[in-house]
């Protein structure tokens, strides 16, 4: 019996904590003997998507091939997980268009610039500030929050939400749509 494969589309700022949910979901999905692979923007850049850079045509290229790739490993039955800031609505949308109703099941991470800005764990946004990265997303590029997504992971000051916390609302979504 073939598993019911789909697409979770975790999108939101850089350091909002989109690989360190989708690494947790994994490992939750794994343990239920459910095959799924996470394809992360940033894994994605150093071979698939090697030549595309940062401006809006080459983010939308990454997001539309890393779409793309996506809804052939849901057809294969596997629950992918793609962690990518696409931060534009229309590139997203494009992806969701691409999979047959419910299988795109898109997680918006709700993690306010600040807290992004205050983990700074690769020391990118002191870049984007001094002006030695361009074009950084939530400080000179656009991120456009999306609308109607499926799931919002909310940042709670403290010890509010953990990654662990997180990933298990996305596996209760999952649970209640039959994916699991
Ligand atoms: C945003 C950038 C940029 C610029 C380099 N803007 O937090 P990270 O470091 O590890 O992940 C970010 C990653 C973004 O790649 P994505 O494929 O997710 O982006 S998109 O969906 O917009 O295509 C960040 C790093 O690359 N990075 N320069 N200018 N993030």
């Amino acid at each position: 019996l073939k598993q019911k494969g789909c697409v979770i589309w975790i999108t939101g700022l850089s350091g909002s904590g989109k690989s360190t949910v989708a690494c947790a979901l994994s490992q939750f999905l794994h343990h239920r003997g459910k095959m799924c692979y996470i394809l992360d923007g940033d894994n994605v850049r150093h071979g698939l998507n090697r030549d595309l850079g940062f401006k809006a045509e080459d983010r939308a290229e990454n997001i539309r091939r890393i779409g793309e790739v996506a809804k052939l490993f849901a057809d294969a039955g596997v629950i992918c997980i793609a962690s990518l800031i696409s931060p534009y609505r229309r590139d997203r949308d494009a992806c969701r268009a691409l999979l047959p109703d419910g299988d795109f099941i898109e997680v918006f991470m709700d993690v306010p610039l600040q807290v992004c800005e205050a983990r700074d764990s690769k020391g990118l946004y002191k870049l984007a500030r001094a002006g030695k990265i361009k074009g950084f997303t939530g400080i000179d590029d656009p991120y456009e929050q999306p609308l109607n997504c499926e799931i919002v992971l909310e940042h709670k000051g403290g010890d509010g939400a953990s990654p662990c916390v997180m990933a298990e609302k996305v596996v209760s979504y999952l649970e209640e749509k039959g994916y699991l």
